[in-house]
């Protein structure tokens, strides 16, 4: 498999890439209320994609540990003008999104990747992203945004997660999304101790391994925040290494606010390793 099918993009897996994240919420844990003015959201993504976004993944709602959900209308308010105005240029857009209706516009606005942190299992989810030709992001979570950093509990956080994967690419392809439009995460910090997170980088090889691309998302992360003392607005050198690490196990795509940064990064990673991914 030398890409992924994204719509009428084609990205080849030959060489790591970035997902610039583009969250217009007010509540984002990093960038919230940056954004949230359609021209302010848009002007954003041709920076992000200047800077070396091979994606740009637009949010309405955050899901960061605590966040209660947004309405339907307030997140199609926030993300469709967006889309709208960023789709059908030179890089895919992602709609980040749990819900269909939202899946839906979006993809009706121009979105040609569906990311969504609970893995297609809304009930219509994967017919939806069946109808269309989009890729899809399946994501690992345990428990949901309210209440998934209360207590979370795995005996094997890499088989468990893996195998959870595994079972939604399955259910993904027999619901007719090919194989070549999916992409698999690990889902850091979502429903995992600092410990948990730390444990899925270091076996990343072995998610990589199932044969899927993956997908990973350490940006600016409380794990982060954990391991380096540092706030929230000060982890870039934190979520560059991370990235780095990620890429140095196999994941294809990085999620990233800090996109120049991690580019500069991937380039060194690249003219060092060069070589052929698949
Ligand atoms: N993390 C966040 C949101 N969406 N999607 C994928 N596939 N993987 C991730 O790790 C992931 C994600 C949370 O980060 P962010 O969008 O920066 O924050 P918030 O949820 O507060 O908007």
């Amino acid at each position: 498999m030398a890409d992924l099918h994204c719509g009428r993009y084609r990205l080849s897996l030959e060489r790591p890439l970035i997902m610039g994240i583009l969250n217009v919420t007010p509540d984002s844990f990093s960038d919230g209320g940056l954004f949230t003015e359609v021209d302010r959201a848009v002007e954003r993504g041709f920076q992000l994609m200047e800077e070396g976004a091979a994606v740009l993944d637009i949010g309405g709602e955050s899901t960061r540990p605590g966040a209660s959900p947004v309405p339907l209308q307030e997140e199609l308010r926030r993300v469709i003008p967006v889309i709208e105005q960023l789709a059908g240029g030179p890089v895919p857009i992602s709609i980040d999104t749990r819900h269909v209706e939202v899946m839906q516009e979006a993809l009706a606005a121009g979105a040609t990747l569906v990311n969504d942190v609970n893995a297609l299992r809304a009930p219509g989810a994967l017919e939806c992203c069946a109808a269309s030709d989009a890729a899809v992001c399946l994501m690992h979570m345990q428990g949901s945004p309210a209440t998934m950093q209360d207590n979370p509990v795995y005996d094997d956080v890499l088989g468990e997660v893996t195998r959870f994967l595994m079972e939604r690419a399955a259910a993904a392809e027999a619901a007719g999304i090919a194989r070549n439009r999916i992409l698999l995460d690990p889902g850091f910090g979502f429903g995992k101790t600092v410990a948990h997170n730390l444990a899925l980088l270091r076996g990343l090889d072995a998610l990589v391994a199932e044969g899927y691309p993956v997908l990973v998302g350490l940006s600016r992360k409380s794990v982060l925040g954990a391991v380096t003392g540092r706030a929230v607005t000060d982890r870039v050198s934190g979520s560059v290494a991370a990235a780095l690490l990620a890429v140095m196990r196999g994941a294809w795509m990085v999620r990233v606010h800090d996109v120049a940064a991690t580019a500069n990064a991937l380039a060194v990673w690249q003219a060092v390793e060069g070589g052929d991914r698949t």
